[in-house]
């Protein structure tokens, strides 16, 4: 009888030595970048209108909004929420928009988290 490597192996090895070990078994999981969104502070913009953005825009209540409101006055900006990429730039441009059409320098932006 003849000895065939094959014939020598009782187990699922291949007989490539490696004994089966799994360098990858799934990809990582990939997350969305989210992006935050903040509202800066400026000398012109009355403050009842920055609350009135954070209720329309942001969902927030009048408490949460004015308290964001007064910390953008006095820190000079706050983020005022975090999404992902197609939302924050919707959100940015609502609020440019709306500021923009009642004559305010309100600005809004966004930074990658
Ligand atoms: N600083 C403004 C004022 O005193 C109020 C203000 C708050 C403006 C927040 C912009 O994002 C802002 N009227």
């Amino acid at each position: 009888m003849t000895f065939h490597p094959t014939t020598m192996m009782a187990d699922k090895s291949d007989g490539d030595g490696d004994a089966g070990v799994i360098l990858e078994t799934r990809k990582k999981t990939q997350r969305p970048p989210l992006y935050k969104v903040m509202l800066l502070n400026d000398d012109y913009t009355p403050m009842e209108f920055v609350v009135h953005v954070l209720e329309r825009f942001f969902g927030l209540s009048h408490a949460q909004a004015f308290e964001i409101m007064l910390t953008v006055h006095k820190k000079g900006l706050a983020v005022v929420g975090v999404f992902s990429f197609e939302i924050a730039e919707t959100k940015v441009g609502q609020v440019m928009d709306f500021a923009r059409r009642h004559q305010h320098p309100l600005q809004c932006t966004m930074e990658k988290e």
